[in-house]
């Protein structure tokens, strides 16, 4: 831990009251037994971010078969300046949706920090430990750099986005295909709230993973090292030290399939047997070979990235791609005239 500025953040990242923490391990425990209570049984994506959740996927992330995060960060190496240049001066804010551990953020916000020093930092992460981290990594890195941070899911962002003070568009980012965790008409909506969220003249900046080889999809979700399958498995082990389960994670393993008529790639945890599992008082039953939903991640064509900015009201400004055409992230403004 560091600097002061970035001490002064203690109180809003690192204590989040007592009550709002039984609230959110409430939701955890409804939302599990209603996906684990139904017919196609699922296990809501959003629960592979705690803290042990985080690190797995920042392996993920440094992996040799999971080529986005490269492929991104090419992208945003390359065509930063560009991209940047095309915004319009009083651009005074970088929220940051999904944040992560902001590595890719970071090629941005240099660019935008020499720009103008006066900008804010907005990261938004459900992941209090990775918003921590990344929240005061920044505040360190550059300094006067007023960092906003906010633990949240993407309804909490899109609220503080409505809520916000102050003058200065907003340049939102979204990066690292993390749309592709939503459905197409869950995108859709996400993204026309985002749009109503936001005022003429802020930007949004997208991460698309576009669709490709199979192998190579295959490759990225199923890796050979088995860090995906960890991640995944994880879910499970969060269940059983978050909740009290008594889940069995020998008995279940990791599958990736993709789903040539989304198109997407799925991760589900598959049970090796009959079993019952006991959470919250409850037993539930799964049978060998049955199959628990856990992500979806959808690959786009570059038709459809154009077809989500028309349908949502963004007008696209820019797309950068890497040089193998793996991955696109499109710059998208908030159409009529700025203020
Ligand atoms: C962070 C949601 C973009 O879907 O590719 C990586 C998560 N899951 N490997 C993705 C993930 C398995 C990742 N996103």
């Amino acid at each position: 831990m560091g600097t002061s500025a970035a001490s002064q953040m203690v109180p809003d990242v690192c204590a989040p009251d007592v009550a709002a923490q039984a609230t959110a391990l409430q939701r955890f425990r409804r939302d599990v037994l209603r996906g684990l209570s139904v017919a196609r049984k699922f296990i809501p994506s959003l629960y592979f971010y705690d803290a042990r959740g985080s690190q797995l996927f920042q392996r993920i992330m440094a992996l040799e078969e999971y080529y986005p995060t490269r492929c991104e960060r090419e992208i945003l190496e390359r065509h930063g300046d560009r991209l940047v240049a095309s915004l319009s001066e009083r651009q005074g804010t970088l929220v940051d949706l999904g944040a992560g551990d902001g590595t890719k953020t970071r090629l941005l916000l240099s660019r935008f920090f020499h720009r103008s020093p006066g900008v804010s930092y907005a990261p938004i992460d459900v992941s209090p430990t990775a918003l921590w981290d990344t929240a005061s990594r920044m505040a360190t890195e550059f300094p006067g750099l007023h960092v906003v941070p906010v633990v949240g899911e993407y309804a909490e962002g899109l609220r503080w986005l409505v809520a916000r003070e102050g003058s200065g568009a907003l340049l939102v980012l979204f990066l690292g295909s993390n749309i592709g965790n939503l459905e197409r008409e869950a995108a859709l909506s996400f993204l026309r709230e985002l749009r109503a969220a936001l005022r003429p003249g802020d930007h949004v900046l997208v991460g698309f993973d576009l669709l490709k080889d199979r192998a190579v999809l295959h490759r990225a979700y199923d890796d050979a090292e088995g860090v995906t399958s960890e991640f995944n498995l994880n879910l499970l082990a969060r269940i059983n030290r978050e909740l009290g389960a008594d889940f069995d994670l020998a008995g279940f393993a990791h599958r990736a399939t993709f789903d040539p008529l989304r198109p997407a790639m799925e991760s589900w945890l598959e049970s090796l047997r009959d079993q019952t599992v006991t959470l919250a008082g409850r037993r539930l039953s799964f049978s060998a070979g049955e199959l628990v939903h856990t992500e979806i991640s959808c690959k786009y064509r570059e038709e459809d990235i154009s077809a989500f900015a028309r349908s949502t009201g963004f007008h696209e400004v820019g797309r950068f791609r890497d040089d193998r055409g793996w991955f696109a992230d499109a710059l998208w403004r908030v159409p009529g005239p700025s203020l």
